[in-house]
């Protein structure tokens, strides 16, 4: 993998694909990370010599001493999370006050986003989505319906108050009338922000300035995604998606750098696929198989401790996402997981109404139609846990690598064999 260049790395499928420690491997290459897109609904885990860190806010480069950390103007920002993650670095030794910059056009998440989102998730004949109940759909909502809070005016005392509440007294009356929700008082809520405003002010900036002179500078600048490529709200299994652009294009618009800045585009891929939430999944599994990956690989939501449903790899939907995001380079994470399955069946087509397709439908008949073609390949069935060298991999589970790469239209640059920083290989 081209480390020269500064790069966008996401997750190529439903999110979970262990693109925290990926980050956190390439960041040394790196002098800032960046967030582009979502919010605390993220959940991406590090585990530097056996201690676990996860972090939902903030960017994974920061746990690097020498490398920044942004989170961009695409990410909307709960103060409160924030200041929490800053508190947790802070307490495990980490330097982030000079390290860690806010945008100031960034959006802010309050507390009758979560209102909203709660009521509207369980009321009779919604859709549910099963989302994090993080108050992410309705905080993009108000952005997009340019009646929201960005960073800058949390940071105006006055234009606080008067937002809080004109915002208050609208989304009171609406959720009461809708959903029957208790009415949030705006004091409090006040009180609460600017608190945590003066806190936050220190890290707030212009990152859009800040990144572009780093590149100026010869910097390299890392575009840390959310989620994954299959949750976009654009290109994503709408409406069971999150609400922002996590795939490589959000990176543009969710930063202020221009997309002929950025050199490279890399897709975290799991050996299998996982999917938290409701919406379709044509290969997931459901016998015996699906618990014991879930319980080898620890499936569990990083944010909710949700299980995580589990699949097997889907070439289709995997050739798809590579496509919207101009992926370059793929990274395996997890091959460590699948040590135990005697047979890997991998989707290699789609069959829709009889007809054979390998092109993802954009409609819900349409993904409840599919049927997965699967190919079937031979297990590896031994231990592949912490190898560091593709030749030292068993040959089956070589073939399986291969077989991805041929399939999926990108190179594999990077394997993983384990949780740990350590337990990852480089293909050359
Ligand atoms: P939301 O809360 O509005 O973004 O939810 C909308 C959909 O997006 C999914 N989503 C996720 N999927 C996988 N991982 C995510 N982060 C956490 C993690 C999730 C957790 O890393 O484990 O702890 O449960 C994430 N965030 C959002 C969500 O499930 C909905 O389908
Ligand atoms: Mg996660």
């Amino acid at each position: 993998m081209n480390q020269r260049k500064s790069a966008v790395i996401l997750g190529a499928q439903w999110g979970d694909e262990g693109k925290g420690k990926i980050v956190d491997v390439l960041s040394e290459k790196f002098s800032v990370v960046a967030r582009y897109a979502g919010g605390h609904n993220a959940g991406h885990t590090v585990i530097i010599k056996g201690k676990k860190f996860v972090l939902q806010l903030i960017p994974c480069g920061v746990l690097r001493p020498e490398c920044k950390g942004v989170i961009g103007n695409g990410v909307v920002l709960d103060p409160m999370a924030f200041l929490s993650e800053v508190k947790k670095l802070k307490d495990a030794g980490l330097p982030v006050d000079d390290q860690l910059f806010v945008s100031n056009r960034a959006q802010v998440i309050l507390p009758y986003h979560r209102m909203i989102e709660l009521a509207a998730e369980n009321a009779p004949g919604r859709t549910k989505i099963g989302t994090t109940s993080r108050g992410i759909g309705p905080a993009y909502e108000d952005k997009m319906h340019r009646s929201g809070l960005r960073v800058v005016d949390l940071l105006n005392s006055a234009l606080l108050r008067t937002h809080i509440e004109n915002a208050c007294h609208e989304k009171n009356t609406i959720a009461h009338a809708l959903f029957g929700t208790e009415p949030l008082d705006p004091k409090t809520m006040y009180e609460e922000y600017s608190r945590a405003a003066e806190q936050i002010a220190p890290f707030v900036t212009d990152t859009a300035v800040m990144l572009n002179h780093e590149i100026d500078n010869g910097g390299k600048v890392m575009f840390e995604g959310a989620q994954g490529a299959l949750l976009d709200i654009d290109h994503g299994t709408y409406p069971f998606v999150t609400s922002s652009s996590s795939t490589a294009g959000g990176a543009v618009t969710g930063t202020g750098v221009g997309p002929t800045r950025i050199g490279t585009v890399i897709g975290v891929t799991k050996a299998y696929v996982t999917r938290v939430g409701e919406g379709p999944f044509p290969t997931e599994i459901h016998d015996s198989t699906s618990d014991l990956l879930r319980a080898r690989g620890q499936e569990y939501g990083a944010v909710t401790g949700r299980p995580r449903r589990c699949g097997w790899l889907d070439i289709p939907l995997l050739r798809y996402s590579n496509m919207i995001n101009g992926t370059e380079w793929l990274v395996v994470t997890k091959m460590d997981v699948m040590d135990e399955c005697a047979e890997i069946p991998v989707c290699t087509g789609y069959k829709i109404n009889g007809k054979l397709t390998d092109v993802i439908p954009a409609d819900m008949p349409g993904y409840n139609a599919i049927e997965p073609v699967y190919t079937r390949l031979k297990g590896w069935n031994s231990s592949t846990e912490g190898i560091t060298e593709f030749d030292k991999l068993p040959q089956l589970a070589q073939d399986y690598l291969k077989f991805i790469e041929q399939e999926s239209g990108a190179k594999i640059g990077m394997v993983s064999t384990g949780p740990d920083r350590d337990q990852t290989m480089t293909l050359p």
